[in-house]
């Protein structure tokens, strides 16, 4: 079997998704995904100049050879765009060797290692009373892991937290802010400190001891803050503290990690498993954020949780709505096939989304399946994708009071 063709999907259903589908002189097909929120035609650009004319032709059976040859031949290593491109082509790879063995990618990764995957969704509120409903909303979808974003008083607008409570009390990191520039949120952290954990404690009151809870620091601490922080968290008993120091600076979780027992979590911005290696032979974290997207692919991913797991660290990969439905379901047959799984993050994709990526992975109390289709179980609909052309976006940025800018 050789590779005949590669093609670069640009779509924007409810928001952009860059897809790569290679076909098989078999007429076999797979599917990865390419989607970097904001940047998504640097990627295509790679892909479509720079990697698919490498592989028309190669043996598509041999994923780790391809691997190890995009990697190392492009000679510039890592990066989000580099390993976002590296991804999608393992991950169609993957789902052409389980469509040509007719088994679904979990069981070339080992087979099943459990029953379901337990997903967290997101709730927000700009006070007590939207931030319940939606606790509760969440909790009537079947979630029964819940992160918990909040407004901050005297904050306009916040990361994680819907603008307004009327919105169905959903955050989205764009589509809705598809538009010229960037849109500009604040920042301040000693009031997020001051308020944060007065929050959590409403919570708990409302909710009790045994709702599974989560929250994102959005890499804005400084390793003091965020110690000060996890600390003031402990009597709530979060399931994770996610990135609560910026991500460059893997030294800084020693300070954190010192002198908190909030677990902590951190990875969505990083690429390889290079990135993780102190945090996890120090056994600075306790879980695993990175997307299968952004770092490579399958194939690096399922090392690194192997890697991890020597130091009981477990998953928590990234799953907003940025990744597509192909990126959500690599990360399903991972999540499925490692022992050391630990909750896998989970933002429903909208309708328009679900029309040009059909799916079999399913949700049922709580708990996410692949389903059993042959490879990844994902199929694009290339006329429902051409439908919607792509729209350029940005993320949000933060300043603080003062109008200095600050990490979002
Ligand atoms: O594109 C950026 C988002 O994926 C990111 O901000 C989401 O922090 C995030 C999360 O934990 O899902
Ligand atoms: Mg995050």
């Amino acid at each position: 079997m050789r590779i005949s063709s590669a093609d670069v999907v640009v779509t924007s259903p409810d928001r952009n998704f860059v897809t790569l589908k290679i076909t098989t002189d078999d007429g076999l097909t797979g599917l990865g995904d390419a989607t970097l929120n904001g940047r998504e035609l640097a990627v295509a650009a790679y892909l479509t100049e720079h990697v698919v004319p490498l592989i028309i032709d190669r043996d598509p059976h041999r994923i780790e050879d391809t691997w190890q040859f995009l990697y190392r031949s492009a000679y510039w290593r890592r990066g989000p765009v580099t390993m976002a491109a590296i991804a999608a082509v393992d991950m169609a790879l993957w789902d052409i060797k389980g469509k040509a063995a007719s088994l679904p990618v979990y069981q070339l990764l080992g087979g099943a290692s459990r029953t379901g995957i337990r997903a967290y969704g997101h709730a927000s509120g700009l006070d007590l009373e939207s931030l319940f409903d939606s606790i509760r909303m969440h909790q009537s979808l079947g979630f029964t892991a819940i992160r918990v974003q909040t407004a901050v008083p005297g904050l306009r607008a916040v990361y994680g937290v819907a603008a307004s409570a009327g919105e169905g009390t959903r955050y989205d990191y764009e589509p809705a802010r598809r538009q010229a520039l960037p849109a500009e949120e604040d920042w301040d952290t000693a009031a997020y400190l001051r308020h944060l954990p007065t929050v959590f404690d409403a919570v708990r009151a409302e909710f009790g001891p045994e709702l599974t809870l989560l929250h994102d620091g959005h890499h804005r601490m400084t390793p003091n803050q965020a110690a000060r922080l996890g600390r003031s968290l402990e009597p709530y008993d979060l399931f994770w503290l996610e990135d609560c120091t910026p991500a460059e600076n893997p030294e800084a979780l020693r300070r954190v990690r010192s002198q908190t027992t909030t677990p902590l979590a951190i990875g969505e911005v990083f690429n390889t498993a290079f990135d993780y290696q102190t945090l996890i032979t120090e056994q600075l974290i306790d879980y695993v954020r990175s997307a299968v997207t952004h770092t490579g692919g399958l194939t690096p991913m399922k090392k690194l949780m192997d890697f991890a797991a020597m130091y009981q660290i477990k998953s928590g990969i990234h799953g907003p709505t940025d990744i597509s439905p192909v990126g959500m379901a690599a990360a399903l047959h991972l999540d499925l096939a490692i022992h050391n799984f630990g909750i896998q993050e989970y933002m429903p994709h909208g309708e328009l989304t679900n029309e040009v990526f059909r799916q079999s992975f399913s949700f049922t109390d709580g708990d996410l399946h692949p389903g059993e289709q042959p490879g990844l179980g994902v199929e694009l609909d290339e006329g429902a994708a051409a439908r919607f052309p792509y729209e350029r976006a940005y993320l949000p940025f933060n300043r603080l009071l003062d109008g200095t800018v600050h990490d979002w």
